[in-house]
């Protein structure tokens, strides 16, 4: 496995070796003076942020350059990572850690009497995703540098990212993300690299030249730009300086001249708002496609941008595009951007006047393409009338595609309609609709899953007859997280006490992590990692008692549940075993039970009423366990609002028990259940997704593993599932529901929660709660029968630690690179900058 030279992390320390904490120092009030234009003095905190990140940045831009340079020089082949999200959270930490200037900034900031740490908190979440897919695209930046391959990230600058949350009484309330307010002192603008998008319009057609092929120009477009805003990737204990390229829409010098002409300068102004709308706001809906307009033009935008880019990187070194895709990888992040298949096809046959057949070959060697789902819901379809206003060029051009695809079909199996109509590019109905999931297959070379049970079940539920023509093309590559950000970064206690005991390779080689595993037989390292984690919860529990003011024990079970909301996710069945919690205390007030803290975290997509619902739900059933004395002391309910970034840097080192509990087949692969592993917290889990390889790196001693597998959920599914016969043969469980329907949690509002009893119990329990739920109440109870030894506890969890060594991004990052991107790392030599003085 070990392809790479591991340098030390001390050398991250070398690197920079030579500026001092003066010449930080000066270079920090300095940017005070001339990027603020204040005097120290009247500096605000933001001031103080935004000079500090300056300074940082100016150090990593001099290895930017390098690294493009070498990049250039070396006819480095480049991936380029197309994704709608990209989920950074906050910076400023990150990459002073990654810089190994750590101790200089902080010895700097001393002598002024800042602490580092609280200028941190002063950044506000780059939040521009909604979970996984836009934080796993972060980590793997941060691997591609690390590892020094030659990796860019391409994306959208939301001028409003994820929404705030907020709860009214309870409910979920959105307010807008606002979180370049103050400036974004990270980004570099390049309106020099800005690049024309059309969109709208028409197709005429041509008569042909002599006997060449029909021909057809696209003609009365609306023009967009795209502006380049560059925010810098620094690789970790490396001279590799990365780029993420976030692209924002403005008005084209020639936009709607015709208004212009007519002499309605006022109106033609006005109308400039239009284009600057597309990258005006992400839309906060995981896993469920709406069909809106907008965001159809928003992938087009990302796709028409990026590949422009790409193309035009190319032809700085090379004569044309018949070497592209030896010289450069496109990874799709979903289907978001499949329209990058059609949009390279024609930049091949409009643009460079490639021959069909080539610019194919060209396009499918780029291209690689990621699924991270199998809901059916989630799968993205477009009207093929609302592309033709929006595309018209592009659905010409997928609808040939379709035409020759269909042809190969039919050739290699004859007679086949059925087949024909289910892998056909578009489907047929009253409304004729574009499957991206099928273009993307069809446009790409490699297509994979991101955790094992996911690939499996995309090739034999999802694509069968794609997977059966084409076994080659399909492969897993497990999620991975970035022990930067998700260990040494956020988790300084636990990441000091791990170097102590087995030194620092594991930052840059997380399989180091092994040589831990001996020391979880060792009771003095067991109280020490337990004090770190108390200390965690200490550090948790003063944030939730200053924000607000909710007293939480530190000494109870910490259950964390943190995650986009989503009924699969089945925070619902999380809520059921808490009432069953709450009834056998009611049932036995002077029993003897080990004291729980139930944090949530979670944001609702604004239009998915359940899911505000179950919101709402959970905040009920804390206020009533709140208000009742028995409860007192045993079981505290806290729904945190505003679930981001940065509150998971603070949730996850200080969990106990880490709850994964998706229905079996439902979640790809999970991220948080490798985050929290990984800072020592058990999992409660179903055998799904990732958590599968979870249990098998951590032994099935080490986990908690309930619930229906996928085989059976399936089984049940076509058999015919009859939740309220689970419900009849458990009492416990009728109780429950019995509760809900009787307002037991919504006192003053009868019926508020008929909605939530009637989806379980009339409506067929589509996740599976019921069936789930006793395998799930028992294993909760293991879980606290085991919390009141705590050195087993420990020692369990030390050895999660130990053993998630395959879950680091970095080995994704290695296999996406091997196997699909045949990318090799590019080092990069710089002599680090010298400070002025
Ligand atoms: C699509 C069309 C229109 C509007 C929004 C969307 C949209 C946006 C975001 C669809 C899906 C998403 C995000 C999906 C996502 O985060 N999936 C998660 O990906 C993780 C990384 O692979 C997995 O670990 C999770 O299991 C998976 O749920």
């Amino acid at each position: 496995m070990k392809e790479l030279r591991m340098k030390p992390t001390t050398a991250a320390h070398k690197l920079n070796g030579d500026i001092t904490a003066d010449a930080l120092l000066a270079r920090f009030q300095d940017h005070i003076k001339y990027s603020r234009g204040k005097h120290f003095a009247g500096a605000t905190d933001f001031d103080k942020l935004a000079s500090l990140s300056r300074a940082i940045r100016d150090l990593a831009v001099e290895r930017m350059l390098a690294t493009q340079q070498t990049y250039y020089d070396r006819d480095a082949k480049r991936v380029y990572y197309l994704s709608m999200e990209f989920l950074m959270g906050r910076l400023l930490s990150n990459n002073v850690i990654s810089l190994g200037l750590r101790p200089v900034v902080e010895k700097a900031l001393g002598k002024l009497g800042l602490s580092f740490e609280q200028l941190c908190n002063y950044e506000p979440d780059a939040g521009l995703g909604n979970g996984g897919l836009g934080r796993l695209a972060a980590c793997y930046l941060d691997s591609l540098a690390t590892l020094e391959y030659p990796g860019y990230g391409y994306g959208i600058r939301y001028r409003h990212g994820m929404f705030r949350q907020e709860f009214d009484n309870g409910w979920q309330m959105e307010r807008p993300d606002d979180w370049l307010k103050f400036g974004n002192p990270w980004e570099i603008i390049r309106p020099e690299d800005a690049v024309p998008v059309l969109v709208y319009g028409r197709i005429e057609n041509l008569p042909a030249i002599g006997d060449g092929p029909p021909r057809s120009v696209w003609v009365d477009w609306q023009m967009i730009d795209g502006v380049p805003y560059d925010i810098p990737i620094i690789g970790c204990g490396v001279n590799t300086v990365n780029i993420l390229r976030l692209w924002s829409a403005r008005a084209a010098e020639g936009f709607r001249l015709d208004v212009f002409n007519q002499g309605d300068y006022v109106r033609a102004i006005q109308e400039k708002n239009w284009a600057e709308t597309i990258s005006k706001v992400l839309y906060p809906s995981e896993n469920t496609h709406a069909g809106k307009e907008l965001r159809l033009i928003q992938e087009y935008f990302l796709v028409a941008c990026s590949v422009r880019d790409a193309v035009r990187r190319h032809l700085k070194k090379h004569e044309s595009l018949d070497n592209f895709a030896e010289k450069n990888a496109l990874q799709l992040n979903d289907t978001h951007p499949a329209l990058a298949v059609a949009e390279l096809m024609r930049h091949l046959l409009d643009e460079q006047d490639v021959p069909w057949e080539r610019s194919w070959e060209i396009t499918v060697a780029a291209l690689g393409y990621t699924n991270h789902t199998l809901l059916p819901e989630a799968l993205e379809k477009w009207p093929v009338p609302l592309m033709e206003r929006v595309l018209p060029r592009h659905l010409q051009i997928i609808y040939e595609i379709n035409d020759r695809f269909l042809d190969s079909v039919r050739l290699r199996y004859p007679n086949d309609d059925e087949r024909i109509r289910r892998v056909s590019l578009v489907e047929e109905g009253e409304v004729k609709q574009v499957r991206m999931a099928n273009l993307a297959i069809v446009g790409s070379h490699a297509v994979n899953g991101v955790a094992q049970l996911h690939s499996d079940l995309l090739k034999a539920n999802l694509v069968p007859e794609f997977a059966q023509m084409w076994p080659e093309r399909f492969s897993n590559k497990t999620n991975g997280i970035t022990q930067r950000r998700w260990l040494l970064a956020c988790n300084p206690g636990l990441a000091a006490l791990i170097t102590e005991c087995i030194g620092d390779k594991w930052v840059r080689d997380l399989d180091a992590l092994r040589k831990l595993e001996p020391f979880a037989e060792k009771p003095e390292f067991l109280q020490r990692f337990l004090a770190v984690k108390q200390a965690n919860k200490q550090r948790l529990a003063a944030l939730i008692g200053e924000r607000h003011g909710i007293a939480v024990d530190p000494q109870s079970l910490f259950d964390v549940h943190v995650k986009r909301l989503h009924e699969y996710k089945r925070q619902l069945l999380n809520a059921l075993h808490i009432i069953a919690l709450y009834h056998r205390i009611k049932d036995n007030p002077a029993g003897d039970f080990v004291p729980r803290t139930f944090l949530f975290g979670a944001k609702a997509a604004p239009g998915y009423h359940m899911a505000k619902r179950i919101i709402k739900f959970v905040n009920s059933i804390g206020e009533v366990l709140a208000r009742d004395p028995d409860v007192r002391g045993r079981v505290r309910v806290v729904f945190l609002p505003d679930y981001c970034v940065s509150l998971a840097e603070m949730i996850v080192p200080a969990a106990d028990l880490s709850e994964q509990i998706s229905t079996a087949g439902k979640e790809a692969s999970g991220t948080g259940n490798m985050k929290l592993a990984l800072n020592g917290a058990l999992t409660m889990g179903t055998w799904d997704g990732a958590n599968i390889e979870i249990a098998e790196a951590v032994g099935l001693d080490n986990i908690f593993i309930f619930g229906h597998r996928a085989g059976q959920i399936e089984a049940m599914s076509r058999d015919g599932y009859r939740p309220h016969e689970w419900a009849e043969r458990d009492a416990e469980l009728r109780r429950v529901l019995a509760s809900i329907r009787q307002g037991e949690f919504s006192p003053g509002a009868p019926g508020l929660f008929d909605d939530i009893h009637r989806a379980l119990v009339e409506w067929g329990d589509t996740y599976f709660h019921l069936a789930d739920f006793r395998s799930y109440a028992d294993s909760q109870q293991r879980a606290s029968d085991l919390f009141r030894d705590r050195t087993t506890w420990a020692r369990k969890a030390a050895l999660n630690v130990a053993r998630m060594g395959r879950f680091s991004s970095d080995r994704s990052i290695r296999e996406y690179a091997r196997e699909i991107w045949n990318l090799r790392p590019v080092p990069v030599k710089v002599a680090a900058a010298k400070p002025t003085m």
